[in-house]
């Protein structure tokens, strides 16, 4: 079934629900009409559960990671953590672009940052750190490893970006998640913060915006720069 037909068949059964429950409207309670209601958004929400519950599993790793080292080495290496699920849209957005069929069969084994984690650390070999002291763990399967830090995109973009695979342990068993983990520092996270607002801004005048990706790319070099400075006092410091 193509992705249009998906819409519509979609729409038209969800469309004659609330036309049956509008029919007989007055015969209908709102706690009824709710409850159907929640109960088919039901797959749903199970599946972003499960992303959340594995995102949850990730990110407590980091979490115990960072409690440990700040016991053993006096120093705490994550800044902060954040979640992200993606959104429907983007979900369908992906699979469109990259041409997937458009079944939930290929969406999950697909679309492998459903579920993200992002960890700003605070200095470049912190990541680098973290990383490996994930991908020891053995419940953790690394799937794929970009390392736009050693190797940046074009436009400047750094990141260590990890698809990981987790288990989860749900009421229905044990499920195997996949996880997309981003580590930066807080430079790279605020170059990046900036440079996505650009990407996603439709109304810049194509002269702004080759200015503004040539300032980003000024900035992008800078920061490295600000990394590998920064760390390099931080190893003085650690060395006196
Ligand atoms: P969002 O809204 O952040 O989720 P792949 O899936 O490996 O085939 P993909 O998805 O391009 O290809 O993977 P990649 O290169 O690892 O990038 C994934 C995510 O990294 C992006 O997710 C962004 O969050 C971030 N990212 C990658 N490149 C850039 C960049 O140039 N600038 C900024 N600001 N972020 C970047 P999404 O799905 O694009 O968006």
């Amino acid at each position: 079934m193509s992705s249009e037909e998906t819409k519509a068949l979609v729409a038209s059964t969800f469309r004659e629900t609330i036309l049956a429950f509008h029919d007989n409207a007055s015969a209908i309670s709102i706690s009824d009409f709710f409850d159907a209601v929640s109960e088919n958004l039901l797959p749903v929400r199970n599946m972003y559960a499960d992303y959340q519950c594995a995102a949850m599993e990730i990110e407590t790793k980091f979490r115990v990671l960072d409690t440990r080292f700040s016991v053993e080495y006096d120093h705490n290496p994550i800044e902060s953590i954040k979640m992200r699920l993606k959104s429907p849209e983007s979900i369908i957005r992906k699979m469109e672009e990259r041409g997937y069929p458009m079944t939930m069969e290929s969406m999950v084994e697909n679309v492998r940052d459903i579920a993200g984690i992002r960890v700003i650390c605070s200095f470049v070999d912190d990541i680098y750190r973290m990383a490996d002291c994930l991908l020891e763990q053995d419940d953790i399967t690394l799937v794929q490893r970009k390392d736009y830090i050693r190797n940046p995109k074009p436009n400047g973009y750094r990141s260590l970006h990890l698809i990981v695979q987790v288990p989860i342990f749900t009421e229905a068993g044990k499920k195997l998640m996949f996880v997309e983990v981003q580590l930066r520092t807080i430079a790279m996270d605020f170059w990046a913060s900036l440079e996505h607002k650009l990407r996603y801004k439709k109304t810049v005048p194509e002269e702004e915006k080759q200015y503004l990706s040539a300032e980003l790319e000024a900035c992008a070099r800078m920061s490295a720069d600000l990394d590998a400075r920064m760390q390099a006092i931080k190893n003085r410091l650690h060395q006196t």
